[in-house]
């Protein structure tokens, strides 16, 4: 075809965040507003990631979307809200005078495809960079800028934190229409450059129930979950936000630990119950609290999110040491029946 048939494409890419103070459960389902704030750390660019190439031309009679090579359904809700949003701002922008590249793009048909470097809904918030990923790069064909957190907010709740780099709060904000709901970065990635991040990788089998169920079903039923959010959390953000800024690791560790615990705690508390932890799991905490002790010192912290693989934070120094006695006590080659770890890898945050 002639010239204006040519596609507009553009390439980004999200890394994943490890929360440290964990998102679990929403007050509003679809504006996806959560009923705790929550804090985590966005791994270096390169490492765990998701890519995402979005396409827009004239010649696109409608919006497509493939996952990993796969054709998924755009009809989405989620899918369509950061279509919709991000269309909505761009037309905005422009009503309000801000030049662009192609006006005449806001009518065009986008297709979107996204790879992630990791396996896909096991625990290792694939939805988290893949929302955060789409956002940010149909906001760079639309020539849009600016705050966008609230947008992968409504893409997956957690995917508003993978918008910035270092360490990044989710403030749960207060207004119904959750215009106040947005992701903000406390320190920068340069911040605390000894810290380092291991994902263990206990099991790459999908996780038995989705996190968005799951945290449903924790909201109607556990009253420890109604407790965390109310009375817990907003100290242990304040908490941690000193942590960080002073680079204080025993306390960053151990408000880690402390919040990973209660929201598997929370799990428990949920009716059915939810289990995310494997036995692997349990060893490793056990691991990481004698490691600790044997030191008399707070070195290591463990994470785990709504699966089973563990993620590890410690400083540099410390890296080589932990990752022997990690070999010494799950030696590769051991078969395991479905939980092997089959990785360890070293991350700067
Ligand atoms: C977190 N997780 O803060 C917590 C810890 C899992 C455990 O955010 O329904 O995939 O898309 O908002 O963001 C997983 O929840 O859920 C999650 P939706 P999401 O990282």
């Amino acid at each position: 075809g002639d010239s204006m048939d040519k596609p507009n494409i553009v390439t980004c890419t999200a890394p994943v965040n490890i929360a440290v103070i964990k998102y679990w459960g929403k007050r509003n389902e679809e504006l996806i507003l959560p009923i705790n704030s929550s804090l985590s750390v966005t791994l270096h660019q390169d490492q765990l990631k998701t890519t995402t190439t979005v396409a827009t031309s004239r010649s696109f009679q409608e919006d497509r979307i493939w996952l990993n090579g796969k054709e998924e359904d755009i009809t989405h809700p989620r899918l369509q809200s950061c279509l919709r949003e991000i269309r909505r701002l761009t037309r905005k922008r422009r009503n309000d005078g801000v030049p662009c590249l192609d006006l005449s793009c806001l009518s065009h048909k986008v297709r979107i495809c996204s790879v992630n470097n990791f396996p896909t809904a096991a625990g290792l918030a694939s939805s988290a960079a893949g929302f955060a990923c789409l956002v940010y790069t149909l906001a760079q064909v639309f020539g849009v800028e600016g705050e966008l957190s609230g947008i992968a907010r409504q893409g997956s709740g957690s995917a508003c934190r993978s918008m910035y780099g270092g360490f990044v709060q989710w403030i749960m904000g207060n207004q119904d229409d959750g215009k106040d709901s947005l992701a903000q970065q406390v320190e920068p990635e340069t911040h605390w450059p000894e810290l380092r991040v291991l994902v263990l990788v206990a099991s790459a089998e999908r996780k038995p129930v989705g996190s968005t169920s799951g945290m449903q079903t924790s909201v109607e039923t556990s009253c420890l979950l109604k407790h965390r959010a109310e009375s817990v959390v907003p100290g242990r953000m304040a908490e941690m936000i000193e942590a960080v800024q002073k680079k204080d690791f025993p306390t960053f560790a151990e408000l880690t630990m402390k919040d990973s615990n209660q929201f598997h705690a929370t799990c428990l508390d949920t009716y059915p119950p939810i289990f995310y932890l494997n036995s692997v799991s349990h060893q490793i905490i056990s691991l990481v609290h004698r490691y600790n002790g044997h030191y008399r010192d707070t070195r290591v912290a463990y994470t785990f999110d709504a699966g089973p693989n563990a993620v590890i934070f410690t400083l540099q120094q410390h890296v080589p040491e932990f990752v022997q006695v990690l070999k010494h006590f799950f030696p590769p080659e051991t078969k395991r029946e479905h939980d092997v770890i089959f990785s360890y890898v070293v991350f700067k945050a």
